[in-house]
Order: structure tokens, then C-alpha cells, then sequence
């Protein structure tokens, strides 16, 4: 077709073509930049800053967030600046900073997992205790990517785990702070901020320095700094994902608005070049309705250069053949968002099999997901879906395993422990249970 624009062109992708999969790779591949050159400059961050805590902090702040500070006290804000920050705001953003961080709060209660026992026959108990981290950091990135709903969709699944601190970096270039950003913090409950950003921000984490307490576990999007930095603690902290660029993939049958469809793609691709934005449908006149409505809204975008790199380097309107091809594309590209723009999403959603967040129906934009609706936007980006799942109280919880042995249970579990340590050898193990049979 002759798209106004390069490269969201109709597409045909079916399965019944015999380059089918080299097609869809195609589609989904994207330039990860990581190097060497990356790596060696982490790494010796990460080592100034183990080695040097806070003089090393105060230097690369400096250096990189072009700043004049002589102390971490000076990259350190104090509660009251948060608050301050949270009053200061205009009504209207205070109100709906709060309805958001209240019913994201509500959504996450209801994933608090409960501790749970049972009692055999001879007294003996098993269960499982769930506990909360001690301390949590959250990485928030500086300049154009500082979104106050991620310091809500960090921080609150957090601090719903019963997580006792919650450390919160984020740097500021140039010295500028956003207000919401720290009015965030406020409302989700972090105890510390620290205006301090990149490999840097991600060391004093990890290791703790004279001022940033060492936390247990790092969340939180960066840049490849930052994720490079992320990798490399991991182990010694636990780390959330390291997320690729956002994607949306929508479904529709062909009954949606155009215009709704086209923003529904648009907002995804406003995030960066790099944002993935797919329509798929077997109606080929709805895709090209769709198409004329990209043509039309596209250049009345704020951020329309942004959008329109994004839909050339990666976006697609993909034409199918029937529901189940749909169905397939779904499930094989386990797409981060993925809006069922479709009569009856209900019947379309036990054949889900792997997606981030499922936005059912045609009034379900993923913009109401992405600020208030209440489940996590922090999601599983670039095919992981297949294996993990949206951020939540779980990510700052771990579980210990209970085993209390009657005097009765001992005896039967020794005989078994007995027999089964002997046979590897292991005597001091069969001895130990052992002692504990009855006579
Ligand atoms: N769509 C983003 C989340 C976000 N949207 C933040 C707006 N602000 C995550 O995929
Ligand atoms: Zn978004």
C-alpha cells in the first residue's frame, strides 16, 4: 500500500507463508547497544565506589549531572522536601497523583501472599513464612524519562510487602528537580532520596556507602549505564528486570475507532525510537482506516518526531488471516501490552498464554493501565513474558521454608534420612538423624 508513512506499511504476515518466521524475527529484532567499552566504564565506576563511597559519589555527580557539590549531604533530600514538594503541586495533579498511588495500593493488597502451615498425622509441621526485604532501592531515571507513575509502580508494591526501607536515587542533571517525581516518592512511602544517578547510584546501592544504606535488593528502569551496572551487582543484591524498549501489541477485530487505535499505537511509540507499536487484524479495510487515521493524527503529536521514528524503525499494521493467526502472533511475540481490541475479549483470554498486561476491550486504553488503573506497569518486555511477570509485592518478598519435626516425626523421617545419607556417604548426616529415633 502507499503509506504516508515509511515504514508502517500494511503488512502481510500468515502463517501460511514459508518465511513466515524469518518475517516475525524480523519484526521483533531490535539493536541492543551494549559493549565493551560500556562494561570496562561500569566497572571501574563500581569500583571507585566500593572502594571510595560517598567522595566517589560526589565526584561522578559532578562530573556527570554537572554539578558543584562538596558532600553527599547536599544530594541528600530530607522528608520535609518531599512533602513540600507533594503540597506545592497544583490541585488538580495532587488529586490524581493520589487516587493513582491509592488504587495501585489497593491492587497490590490483594497480591500479598499469606504464610501458610499444615499438620501431619504425627505432629509434625510444614509450612512456608513470608517475609518482607529489609531495604529496597529504587533506581528513577533523570531528564525525559522521570515518570512519577514508575516511582508509584516501584515503590508502592514495596512498601505493601512491608519492606522497612525503601531508598529511592535519582539524579538530577544540571541540578533540576521534578517536583512530581519527589511527590511520588512522598505519597508511596520511600524513606530516603538521594539525588544521585547512573553506575554510581547503582553502587552505593549495592554496596552501601558513609550515607546510602546498602539495600538488599535493586528496582527500577535505566539507561544502559544503569542496566549494565545492574547486571553486574547482581548476586550480591537481587535486581527486578532489565527491561527492553515498551511494545504494545493490538488486537482488533475491526469494530474500534480508528483514531482510538491509531493513539492507542501513538502512545506507545511516544516513549522512544526504539518503542514498539503493532496493530493486528484480519480486516484489511479497518487497517487501512487505521492507517489513514495515523496519517491524519500523526502530525498533531507533541512528540511526533519520537513517534515517527518509532513506527519506521519498528511499528507494524500487520494483516492476517483469521482470529487464530492472531491468537498465534500473540502468544509468539509475548508482548509486554497487548490491548484485545475485540467484541469479546473474555473469550479470547484462556488461549493467552504469554503477555505482560492484557487490556480487555475496546474502552481499555493501555494509558489507563499505564498511570492509574492499578496493576503494575512495570512489565516484561521483549518476549520475557514467556517467563516472568509483571512487577508486585512478590518482587520484595522471599519465602523460608518451616519444618517442625515432632518427637514421633523424627523417628519416621530419621529412618528415611538415615538410610538415604548413608547410601551418599555422608555418615555424620545418617548419625544425626539417627539420634533422634525412637529407641
Ligand atoms: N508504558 C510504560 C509506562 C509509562 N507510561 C509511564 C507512561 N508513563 C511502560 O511500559
Ligand atoms: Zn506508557
Amino acid at each position: 500500500s502507499q503509506s504516508p508513512i515509511d515504514g508502517v506499511d500494511i503488512a502481510r504476515l500468515s502463517t501460511l507463508q514459508a518465511d513466515f518466521d524469518h518475517r516475525l524475527a524480523h519484526l521483533l529484532a531490535w539493536e541492543g547497544v551494549s559493549d565493551a567499552e560500556v562494561q570496562q566504564r561500569v566497572d571501574e565506576i563500581l569500583a571507585a565506589v566500593k572502594a571510595r563511597g560517598d567522595a566517589a559519589l560526589v565526584e561522578y555527580s559532578n562530573r556527570f549531572d554537572r554539578l558543584a557539590v562538596a558532600s553527599m549531604a547536599e544530594l541528600t533530600l530530607s522528608e520535609g522536601r518531599l512533602r513540600q514538594a507533594f503540597e506545592g503541586l497544583p490541585a488538580a495533579q495532587r488529586e490524581a497523583l493520589s487516587s493513582a498511588a491509592e488504587r495501585i495500593r489497593a491492587y497490590h493488597e490483594r497480591q500479598k501472599p499469606a504464610s501458610w502451615h499444615y499438620t501431619e498425622a504425627d505432629g509434625t509441621v510444614l509450612g512456608q513464612q513470608v517475609t518482607p526485604l529489609d531495604r529496597a532501592g529504587i533506581y528513577v531515571p533523570g531528564g525525559k524519562a522521570a515518570y512519577p507513575s514508575s516511582v508509584l509502580m516501584n515503590a508502592i508494591p514495596a512498601h505493601v510487602a512491608g519492606v522497612r526501607e525503601i531508598v529511592m536515587v535519582v539524579p538530577t542533571p544540571d541540578g533540576i528537580l521534578n517536583e512530581l517525581v519527589l511527590a511520588a516518592a512522598y505519597l508511596a512511602g520511600v524513606d530516603h532520596v538521594f539525588t544521585i544517578g547512573g553506575a554510581q547510584a547503582v553502587a552505593a546501592l549495592a554496596f552501601g556507602t558513609e550515607t546510602v544504606p546498602r539495600v538488599d535488593k535493586v528496582v527500577g528502569p535505566g539507561n544502559i549505564y544503569v542496566a549494565t551496572a545492574k547486571r553486574a551487582v547482581f548476586g550480591q543484591v537481587g535486581i527486578d528486570m532489565i527491561a527492553g524498549p515498551s511494545e504494545i501489541l493490538v488486537v482488533s477485530d475491526g469494530g474500534t475507532d480508528p483514531d482510538w487505535l491509531a493513539m492507542d499505537l501513538f502512545s506507545q511509540a511516544e516513549h522512544d525510537e526504539d518503542a514498539q507499536a503493532v496493530l493486528v487484524s484480519w480486516d484489511l479495510e479497518h487497517l487501512q482506516a487505521v492507517e489513514a487515521s495515523i496519517a491524519r493524527l500523526l502530525p498533531t503529536l507533541e512528540r511526533a518526531p519520537i513517534v515517527r521514528e518509532s513506527l519506521a524503525r519498528r511499528g507494524a499494521l500487520i494483516h492476517c488471516r483469521d482470529r487464530d493467526e492472531a491468537m498465534l502472533l500473540i502468544n509468539r511475540i509475548a508482548p509486554e501490552h497487548l490491548e484485545l481490541s475485540v467484541a469479546n475479549p473474555e473469550g479470547w483470554l484462556p488461549q493467552v498464554r504469554h503477555a505482560g498486561a492484557i487490556f480487555m476491550g475496546r474502552y481499555t486504553a493501555e494509558a489507563l493501565g499505564d498511570y492509574c488503573a492499578g496493576p503494575n506497569h512495570v512489565l516484561p518486555t521483549s518476549g520475557t513474558a514467556r517467563f516472568s511477570s509483571p512487577l508486585g509485592v512478590y518482587d520484595f518478598q522471599k519465602r523460608s521454608s518451616i519444618i517442625h519435626c515432632s518427637a514421633e516425626g523424627a523417628g519416621e523421617l530419621g529412618k528415611l534420612a538415615s538410610t538415604l545419607a548413608r547410601g551418599e556417604s555422608l555418615t555424620a548426616h545418617a548419625r544425626s538423624a539417627e539420634y533422634r529415633l525412637k529407641p
